[in-house]
């Protein structure tokens, strides 16, 4: 039995985040326009901010794919079948891992693939206590480059891929190919559980970037500070503004920092320049139609199959059918 193909990095050869930020944070420095990867928003302190957001009034993606994955459980579990084996790509909440292992039937193995081994290890351990009969095996890797999963599939069951919050959104559309063709090949003969946000009206896409209480700016600004932690950097935060907005051509939200004033910073030792109103693109967010998001998947070899929506159609969850060979 070969092992298959997980986009990410194995265990040993996963980089220093330390160092690989500091790489891509002097590039993105150095290119125009300046743009930067959103996984580097996700130090501890940022993880919290994100948790922060997931419960604002605003931001309607989590709470709304939970109670859609609470409507669709029992039909996802029964298309999964009996000891699936579940691979998510993220390790990401409990809760929403916890709704399908609760009605599917003898899951037989879970695999989160994450970047961070400290949030892995604390998800894996609840889990294991909790599912006495599953095999929790996490993976430590950046699931956005492709890598090989170090065991063989469980015996059996399905595999089957999770990959939920309309993280996909952060791709752009030939990314997300990209993404799905490698998951394609891990979960051949399986099926992946996807959730993508929707395109809306934008008055209500531009609030959950844009939250009274500032929790969205405080997440965006700690690209900044972790910077300042880690790369020995002087960014003085209050001299930077959030900047997030919906662009309809392109359906995907953009955020940026935007320099309040001309100013000069320091990263790793090297000076860079900022003009009044310029900006470091910190990450896009594109929201999807139901075809479009299947027209994506077909592209990549997978075969549509059932979606799940909310009454006001804000986020969908879809089942696509992996290749079979
Ligand atoms: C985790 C990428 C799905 O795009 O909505 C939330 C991240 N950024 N608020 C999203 C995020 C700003 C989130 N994703």
């Amino acid at each position: 039995m070969s092992p298959s193909l997980v986009p990410g990095s194995a265990d040993a050869a996963a980089p220093r985040a330390g160092s690989e930020f500091a790489a891509d944070m002097l590039k993105a420095l150095d290119t125009r326009p300046r743009s930067i990867s959103p996984k580097y928003f996700y130090d501890s302190a940022g993880s919290q901010l994100f948790d922060a957001i997931c419960e604002l009034p605003e931001y309607y993606p989590t709470r709304t794919e939970i109670g859609i994955l609470t409507q669709c459980a029992g039909e996802v579990a029964q298309l999964a079948g009996p000891r699936a084996e579940i691979v998510e790509f993220g390790a990401g909440s409990l809760l929403k891992i916890r709704l399908l292992l609760d009605a599917m039937k003898e899951p037989a193995r879970y695999m989160p693939v994450d970047i961070s081994g400290d949030h892995l290890a604390g998800s894996a351990a609840a889990l294991r206590r909790d599912y006495p009969g599953l095999d929790v095996h996490p993976v430590v890797g950046d699931y956005t480059q492709r890598v090989l999963l170090p065991v063989p599939r469980a015996g059996g069951g399905r595999r089957i891929g999770f990959f939920p919050g309309s993280t996909i959104g952060n791709f752009t559309p030939r990314e997300a190919v990209h993404f799905l063709e490698v998951a394609g090949q891990v979960l051949r003969g399986g099926a992946l559980l996807l959730g993508a946000d929707l395109v809306k009206d934008p008055a209500v896409l531009h609030a959950a970037y844009n939250d009274s209480a500032g929790v969205t700016a405080a997440f965006n600004l700690n690209l900044l500070a972790r910077a300042n932690r880690e790369l020995g950097a002087d960014f003085a935060l209050d001299q930077w503004a959030h900047y997030a907005f919906y662009e309809p051509r392109q359906q995907r939200i953009e955020m940026h920092l935007v320099s309040r004033r001309a100013q000069q910073v320091t990263v790793c030792g090297q000076r860079f320049d900022f003009a009044e109103g310029e900006a470091l693109h910190t990450e896009n967010s594109y929201k999807f139609t139901i075809e479009g998001l299947r027209a994506l998947a077909m592209e990549a070899g997978f075969r549509p199959g059932p979606v799940w929506c909310d009454a006001r159609q804000l986020f969908s969850v879809h089942w696509l059918y992996a290749p079979e060979s």
